[in-house]
């Protein structure tokens, strides 16, 4: 331990003010993949709360199963979650983030909210609701719904749209248990385009925005987007991420990495995608998103226990390192220069629809003779900016 700390201690050293947070299922992977069997032993959940403060962590998020096994009695239950608090508050440690395991069981091999079983689906809506109980005992303020397996393989087993109904319905049918029960929660959902299944309801940022609005309480609800469920799609994160911020929907977000589209990678943040990662945090930190930086990623399947610890201060050492950079960004005298140029312009133009619509305001835009042909002849110099970018994510200023 002490070594890390001593090999890690500078400004980009991870403390608890930077609300970092990993789930017990990431540095918890064992590294079974669909064609091998674990390669780590099994880390205590009380021992990964211990570890990540150490290493300068926040918080830990967890599925329910994730703590208490799927068919501990209530008693293991009561035990586990006794246990689970004392490492807690031994740590310095918060769940900032709970979520429910709607995959793993057989019973949900059909999806859960969405599955065609009426058994199953309302089996789901109790298994949530002791989850959120549990979510709350804990403490946690967001609760997170990833689709899992609500989908289809098969696409004449279900009506989507029956789907998408049924998905509503439970919902808001959790949104009135929680408000039933005084609990101050909101919910976080979490788009992926398939994996698990060859194709799941709400694949991106932009379904899942849009479906919130169809909610009963879509105040209660925002979305959890991960990097990795958007790049899959070849998809610009920062661009989905800053939709969400912009619509007040930014309610947690999941960092990782991931190599262009293919199945669902889970790499240590900033480990693939350098610049697109450096907007993003970027993006984060000046449009004052104050909730978890939550790692949803783990470590290659050839490490060892050490490894799993040099993954975590990796993420969060990158995301303090992409921190620093956007603050130089934004005291380069030369990037800073043609940005202003760049975004500057004919001011009576700026102004033109500044006030928005009236009758006169569009008379006078129509009247106006904008000679496009010389508006064309202009160029934007964004080839000398990305390069001053470039250049200062490689360290040359
Ligand atoms: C899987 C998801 C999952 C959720 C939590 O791809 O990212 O880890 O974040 O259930
Ligand atoms: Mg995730
Ligand atoms: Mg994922």
């Amino acid at each position: 331990m002490t070594q890390i700390k001593e090999a890690t201690s500078d400004q980009y050293t991870p403390t608890k003010a930077d609300k970092f947070s990993f789930g017990l299922w990431t540095v918890g992977n064992q590294g079974r993949d669909p064609f091998g069997e674990v390669v780590r032993p099994e880390l205590q959940s009380t021992y990964i709360v211990k570890k990540l403060s150490e290493l300068g962590a926040w918080g830990v998020n967890l599925h329910d199963n994730d703590l208490v096994p799927f068919d501990a009695t209530p008693q293991k239950r009561d035990q586990i979650v006794r246990d689970f608090k004392q490492a807690l508050n031994d740590y310095g440690m918060v769940v900032p983030e709970a979520t429910t395991d709607l995959f793993r069981h057989p019973v949900f091999k059909d999806g859960a909210f969405t599955s065609v079983d009426p058994s199953v689906r309302s089996f789901a809506l109790q298994k949530t609701m002791r989850s959120i109980d549990l979510g709350v005992e804990l403490g946690a303020p967001i609760y997170v719904f990833w689709g899992g397996r609500e989908g289809v393989d098969a696409e004449a087993s279900k009506n989507p749209v029956d789907a998408i109904k049924r998905m509503r319905d439970a919902i808001n049918f959790l949104s009135e248990y929680v408000l039933d029960n005084g609990y101050q929660l909101r919910f976080a959902l979490e788009p992926k385009p398939n994996e698990p299944r060859s194709d799941t309801y709400f694949p991106t940022i932009g379904h899942m925005l849009a479906f919130i609005a169809t909610l009963d309480h879509p105040e209660m609800v925002g979305v959890n987007p991960e990097v990795a469920h958007e790049h899959m799609l070849g998809l610009n994160f920062v661009h989905g991420v800053a939709q969400a911020l912009e619509a007040g929907k930014l309610f947690h977000i999941d960092l990782n990495d991931q190599k262009g589209p293919r199945y669902d990678q889970d790499l240590r943040f900033g480990s693939e995608n350098i610049k697109s990662l450096f907007f993003l945090v970027k993006l984060l930190e000046e449009q004052g998103y104050t909730g978890p930086r939550h790692f949803d990623a783990h470590a290659y399947r050839t490490e060892d226990e050490q490894g799993v610890w040099d993954f975590a201060t990796g993420c969060m050492r990158t995301y303090n390192i992409f921190k620093e950079k956007a603050r130089r960004f934004n005291a380069d005298p030369e990037i800073q220069a043609l940005l202003q140029e760049i975004n500057s312009g004919d001011s009576v133009h700026a102004a033109l629809f500044s006030g928005g619509y009236s009758k006169a305001a569009a008379n006078q835009i129509k009247a106006i003779d904008f000679q496009p042909d010389m508006l064309a002849r202009r160029g934007y110099k964004y080839e000398k900016l990305d390069q001053l970018t470039i250049e200062l994510l490689l360290g040359t200023r």
